[in-house]
């Protein structure tokens, strides 16, 4: 591995290489380099299937955090190199930002060092977060490239039931049988929750450059606790803006995580609604009236896309996301359901509080 390090212009020559981090898509180690006055480096092997075109993932990539550093020079942000990610080119080609070592797909960043992964979500961090996000799009609103959808239709709903159908369709572990509740209660809610979609074909709903995979752990935090910047930019696409106001509180506003069995423990934490929806207004002044009032709709959508992704994967026999035991994605779909019916039931109170927060 110390060899792919050294295809890449990196400063410094490498000491050693070691896993880092829980992504469930691509594979991260950190290299560390001898010399004190070299940065260290995250390597990264990029899962192939999930992001078939290479040329598009570091292509957007390559211009979002181009455009994004542009911004913060412009606005003479303080440590700039500690709010936006570095991609490293090529040695031998400055224009190629990844690395094919005929099996596998490599690319470098800089590593940001004495950062903090938050485990505990505060209303103080979701309200930080929210203008961060806020402000990631608004940033990014008058990008001048175009940029790919580097999975087609990501956050398409009608495509991942869709998936789902063909997923129960087929049955290749025969598990469909066990899980007919929460198939009943998926097809209940699917004329409701594919909304998004129908407005976007009615021309109602435009699409915007989103980082659509907002979760609290695609978040650097600065050891002060204040924001860094958003990582793991791979599904930053075209999308609706509800992708980063709904992912982010389907992890953030959940006392617990995504995979934990403990489903009556599952909530909709409204003090982190509030902190971050308040935040998020606060910088995301391009939001069409539509936009803004179907923010409690994109909040209960991240969820329930989930919820049919994990149960579409548990289906099909784990072929998608990691798993550490055979029920995984089942545990995780409960989990995700109990949040649907979580925000469901809070659905009158955040309506009520963003009409608050802009004076309605
Ligand atoms: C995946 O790569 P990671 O773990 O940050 C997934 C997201 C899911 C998330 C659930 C490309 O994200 O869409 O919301 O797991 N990313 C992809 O934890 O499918
Ligand atoms: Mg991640």
């Amino acid at each position: 591995m110390k060899n792919i390090v050294e295809k890449f212009a990196i400063r410094g020559t490498v000491a050693e290489v070691k896993p880092l981090g829980n992504g469930l898509i691509n594979t991260t180690y950190k290299a560390t380099t001898a010399e004190a006055d070299a940065p260290d480096y995250v390597l990264q092997s990029v899962n192939n299937a999930v992001f078939p075109d290479l040329d598009v993932l570091m292509g957007n990539i390559v211009a979002v955090t181009g455009h994004i550093r542009k911004k913060l020079l412009e606005r003479g942000t303080e440590d700039i190199d500690r709010k936006v990610l570095q991609f490293v080119p090529l040695k031998d080609d400055a224009s190629k930002y990844y690395y094919f070592d005929g099996e596998k797909y490599w690319r470098i960043m800089v590593f940001i060092p004495d950062t903090l992964s938050m485990t505990e979500v505060t209303p103080e961090s979701a309200a930080i977060v929210g203008e961060t996000f806020g402000d990631f799009q608004a940033m990014l609103a008058d990008i001048p490239a175009q940029l790919g959808e580097t999975i087609k239709d990501f956050h398409n709903i009608e495509f991942r039931l869709r998936q789902l159908k063909d997923a129960v369709a087929a049955d290749p572990k025969g598990r469909a049988a066990e899980v007919k509740d929460l198939l009943d209660e998926i097809e209940k809610r699917a004329e409701v929750m594919t909304k998004s979609e129908r407005l976007y074909r009615e021309g109602k709903l435009p699409k915007r450059i989103c980082h659509c995979d907002t979760k609290v752990d695609n978040i650097l935090f600065n050891k002060d606790g204040s924001v860094l910047c958003v990582i793991d930019l791979d599904t930053v696409m075209p999308s609706f803006i509800f992708s980063d106001f709904g992912d982010y509180l389907r992890s953030a506003a959940n006392p617990v995580r995504e995979d934990s069995p403990e489903y009556d423990k599952v909530d909709f934490r409204m003090d982190i609604f509030k902190a971050f929806t308040k935040g998020y207004l606060s910088t995301a002044k391009f939001l069409t009236p539509i936009e803004i009032e179907n923010l409690p709709y994109a909040a209960l959508l991240f969820p329930y896309m989930q919820l049919v992704r994990f149960l579409a994967d548990y289906i099909n026999g784990d072929t998608y996301f990691g798993i550490q035991y055979p029920e995984h994605n089942l545990v995780r779909s409960r989990n995700q359901f109990a949040l649907v019916q979580a925000v469901e039931r809070r659905t009158p109170d955040m309506e009520a509080f963003i009409a608050e927060v802009l004076g309605k």
